[in-house]
């Protein structure tokens, strides 16, 4: 058998697209409560000020505020080792730059930790998802401010003493590499804006865009270093990871021209995994910042925190692959942020995402051939559209079907010899999707009713994929029928 015995099975969620309770216990305004819903063909819009008439999806959410102590049930039930969830930084410092926490929001997650150590199932926190603090952002220009590490860090603090003994896998932040690709310019990095179409924003890469998201990246290396550190010192036991949206690029010809092309968009992608586990910056950063027009302003001592704050473990999410192409004729693929053109060789999901199981054993590889140290599948799925019947059963066997290929090409790459020690899939109880704020991009094992306009029951229901998935947790993944 080829997963290690204590392997981690689980599921994924961030708090800003399923916890909801956005004004309870004290919680700020993040930046996402300004996000409203979209669809695939229409985007999402940020707005300064909340506006009666639009709705918010983040504001209730599927409301496990209030249903953890079921939701954490459903978990335990399938067998789960690992939950991953993120903190809401706004429910601990409501604006971001206070000197004391708020009681009420630490008490919220030491009751959910406290509910997960009742069924053994082991934590991963991400520290920073999508949530910056909306103060920090209208007020101090967000990440591009140097003070945002000490922010962070007085955050990382409160929650590395707070939870000693209760959390011990902690990622800095979600998918860090969001930022150099333009996407998280709002959510990620809380650069301020005009109210607007939020999609729009990667789109373009001026000089002063990259100089923006380059520098913010810097401070947010600076942070996650520090947090390494810290986190070691408080407790020794912390084990500490970074968070990366795994690309996986093939060259679309066998034309030297389109293989150079996919090798940098695959060392674009390595880029932040570098920084964090070799602790510098990789030798291509200068030709790269040079060609962009970026010039990093860089402290004295800056070198010294990133070397002393590399990564205990590397963690990535997986959704598909693409294409690298000089040929600007061929058709474009959608994506998080793995963005190339169409393979014609894989299928692709209701939101053009491609599905390609081979491609995670592919970039397994890649990873530890160039880091080799543990790493972690923290995020993988298929957003599809469920039917609930009306005797409350779910039937989603492509789901199935899709896990199942990729459970064996980790296995694959198991027996290859890459240290896979946790696969957390994405939105392991519905959740409302990052990219288009909707609710019926569905990931679950557990459906939940709720609609694209908020409207809904919040009753759970365990979907044929809970079953599944169950089984294969039980027999460590040699039961994936
Ligand atoms: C990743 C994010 C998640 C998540 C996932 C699925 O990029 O880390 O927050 O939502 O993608 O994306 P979506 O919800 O857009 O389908």
């Amino acid at each position: 058998m080829s997963f290690p015995k204590n392997f981690y099975w689980g599921g994924a969620t961030a708090a800003n697209q399923f916890e909801g309770g956005w004004q309870e216990g004290g919680k700020g305004d993040s930046v996402c409560d300004h996000m409203t819903a979209g669809s695939v063909n229409s985007p999402r819009y940020f707005t300064n000020e909340i506006q009666k008439d639009r709705y918010y999806p983040s504001h209730n959410a599927i409301d496990f505020y209030h249903h953890y102590k079921e939701d954490i049930a459903l978990f335990a039930e399938m067998g789960f080792k690992m939950f991953r969830l993120s903190i809401n930084w706004t429910r601990i410092f409501p604006k971001g730059d206070e000197a004391e926490p708020n009681r009420e929001g630490l008490d919220f997650y030491r009751d959910v930790f406290l509910e997960l150590k009742k069924y053994d199932i082991e934590p991963l926190v991400t520290i920073s998802h999508y949530e910056i603090p909306y103060h920090l952002m209208k007020e101090y220009g967000g990440w591009l401010n140097r003070k945002c590490i000490d922010f962070y860090l007085n955050y990382c603090k409160v929650l590395f003493t707070e939870y000693k003994g209760l959390v011990k896998y902690w990622l800095t932040f979600n998918e860090i590499n969001s930022l150099q690709f333009g996407i998280g310019d709002i959510l990620s990095g809380g650069f301020p804006r005009e109210d607007g179409n939020a999609q729009e924003l990667g789109l373009t890469a001026t000089r002063e865009d990259n100089q923006k998201r380059y520098q913010g990246l810097h401070h947010q290396f600076l942070a996650s270093a520090k947090a390494v550190v810290l986190g070691h010192e408080i407790d020794p036991e912390n084990q500490v990871g970074c968070m990366v949206a795994g690309g996986c690029y093939y060259p679309y010809t066998c034309n030297p021209d389109d293989a150079l092309k996919a090798q940098r968009d695959m060392r674009m992608n390595y880029f932040c995994g570098d920084v964090q586990v070799r602790g510098a910056y990789p030798y291509f950063a200068k030709r790269m910042f040079r060609e962009m027009g970026v010039e990093l302003k860089v402290e004295e001592g800056d070198e010294e925190i990133l070397r002393q704050g590399k990564v205990d473990f590397y963690s990535f999410s997986y959704y598909m692959s693409s294409c690298s192409t000089e040929d600007p004729e061929v058709m474009r693929t959608n994506g998080n942020l793995v963005t190339g053109v169409n393979n014609p060789y894989l299928k692709s999901s209701d939101w053009g995402w491609q599905i390609d199981p081979k491609g995670l054993r592919y970039l397994l590889n890649d990873l530890y051939a160039r880091y080799q140290i543990p790493i972690m599948i923290v995020e993988n799925g298929l957003g599809a559209k469920d039917v609930l019947e009306a005797d409350g059963t779910v039937h989603d066997s492509y789901r199935q079907d899709y896990l199942r290929e990729h459970i064996r090409q980790i296995e694959e790459a198991i027996e290859d010899g890459v240290d896979v020690i946790a696969y957390t899939p994405w939105g392991c109880i519905d959740l409302i999707s990052a990219s288009t704020g909707e609710m019926k991009k569905r990931y679950g094992f557990i459906y939940v009713d709720l609609d694209n306009e908020g409207k809904g029951s919040f009753k759970r229901y365990k979907k044929d994929s809970f079953y599944w998935y169950k089984k294969v947790i039980a027999s460590n993944g040699a039961d994936l029928n």
